[in-house]
């Protein structure tokens, strides 16, 4: 069996709960004392720290919403001062606005505990070489898991993502045994390496840890068998921590959620309420030990279950299935999150389109395309082809330049777009990424 920290990983449940309560009473006071937004929340209800006295008392406290980013944009969900924040990262918001993060030295130490956590429950030592092809920057995935992958002793090689056909060459001089990305990246690295000719039964490549975006099992069957490895997932979020959130052991049955770190809820996205284990609602995190963004109840949007029951590799920590779906409108095309917002505000502020749109995602092979239709204002249609090229490129490089990444626009006649007579279904993502 194979863990990094079995203690926390396997402790008695009586214990934990225990641990939980204690951490949960601390971090009430520390949002409240610290976090203007977190107090207004709590004096609008009449709640009171001192109400809290441990984790049976969790549902008195209020959620926390993406809004409550947006709102309090950039630094003002922190709860100390910036000479305290020794990182920041950030992810999309739903309007122009990031979502922003920030870690303490504490934190980013507690992050690299759970990302080791993450790869030493599929075997990483110090002995492997870990390739982490998730991007760094902004984007947790880079940094996260080269602290964990780092944690642990391995010798990471921070190669980031993209160029391909150097992934597969540096992982066959440097001898890569554990690869970090996304999962449709580990899908488009097999498929170049059999273009390329490359026997992946040769290379010492033997795991991977991928996450970020949604992905199925029929996806894990053919990434492992096109790069001849264990392909496990890991699920994180920037306002949580980043990558290493939960993280699946090699039964491959779920994703043991980093309890001792989070408290984990799934809700019923409509009433707020509460549900049991086995029922699929929206999964809610309550931070327990984070000093720069300690967050409560934060609603994820993403849906999915917990399974409660033992698992055979001995961790105790419950399970979370792989995300099965959101409650929002979020795609998540080439492992960046886009909110069709941020495409409908481009539309809106050029001239010569109508407000008539669809956005069509698909996959050819493992890569992403998006598409965006868009209807062209009657006194365009009259224009010469050049200027209408023109327009579609001006689209496109201002999609670009908001989404980060490649966007194809095509310009169609006023009123070609289906007009809904409800609520209008502008999205058509034909990957079929939940299941
Ligand atoms: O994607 C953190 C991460 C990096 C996780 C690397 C795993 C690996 P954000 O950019 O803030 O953070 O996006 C978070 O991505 O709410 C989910 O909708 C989605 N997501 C993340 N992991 C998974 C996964 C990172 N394993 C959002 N399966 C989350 C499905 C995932 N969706």
């Amino acid at each position: 069996m194979h863990y990094w920290n079995r203690e926390a990983e396997c402790v008695d449940r009586g214990e934990l709960r225990a641990l939980q309560s204690y951490r949960l009473v601390k971090s009430v006071h520390h949002v409240y004392e610290n976090v203007p937004a977190y107090k207004k929340k709590f004096d609008e209800i009449g709640l009171r720290p001192d109400h809290i006295k441990g984790i049976e008392d969790l549902h008195k406290i209020p959620f926390t919403n993406k809004t409550d980013f947006r709102d309090n944009y950039p630094f003002g969900m922190f709860a100390c001062p910036m000479d305290q924040v020794v990182r920041v990262h950030a992810s999309s918001g739903t309007t122009g606005k990031s979502t922003v993060v920030g870690y303490t030295r504490n934190d980013i130490s507690t992050w690299a505990e759970m990302m080791a956590r993450t790869l030493g429950a599929g075997g990483t030592t110090k002995g492997d070489v870990v390739q982490n092809a998730y991007g760094y920057g902004l984007f947790t995935g880079g940094l996260g898991a080269h602290y964990g992958a780092e944690r642990i002793g391995a010798s990471v090689v921070p190669i980031s993502g993209g160029n391909t056909k150097r992934q597969i060459q540096i992982m066959q001089d440097f001898g890569s045994t554990v690869l970090c990305c996304t999962p449709s990246y580990a899908q488009f690295i097999g498929e170049t390496a059999r273009e390329l000719g490359v026997d992946t039964s040769k290379l010492p490549i033997r795991a991977a840890f991928l996450g970020a975006e949604p992905w199925t099992e029929s996806m894990r069957r053919e990434i492992e068998s096109s790069l001849n490895i264990d392909a496990l997932d890991i699920y994180g979020l920037s306002e949580i921590m980043g990558p290493g959130v939960s993280y699946e052991c090699l039964e491959k049955k779920g994703l043991h959620v980093n309890e001792d770190l989070f408290i984990a809820e799934i809700i019923d996205p409509e009433t707020g309420e509460v549900l049991p284990p086995g029922e699929k609602g929206e999964l809610v995190f309550t931070s327990l030990t984070k000093e720069a963004l300690p967050l409560m109840r934060y609603r994820t949007r993403d849906i999915t279950y917990m399974d409660e029951t033992p698992c055979a590799c001995g961790r105790t920590f419950k399970r979370m299935h792989r995300i099965m779906g959101r409650t929002d409108d979020m795609l998540i095309i080439r492992g960046v999150n886009v909110f069709p917002s941020q495409i409908e505000t481009v539309l809106i502020e050029t001239e010569g389109t109508e407000p008539h749109y669809m956005i069509v995602v698909d996959r050819e092979g493992s890569m992403d395309s998006l598409e965006v239709w868009v209807e062209v204002s009657p006194n365009m249609v009259s224009d010469e082809v050049r200027a209408l090229e023109g327009l579609e490129r001006k689209i496109s490089a201002e999609l670009h330049s908001v989404l980060g990444i490649n966007c194809k626009v095509k310009l169609v006649e006023p009123k070609t777009i289906a007009r809904s007579e409800g609520k209008a279904k502008r999205i058509v993502d034909r990957r079929d990424l939940y299941q």
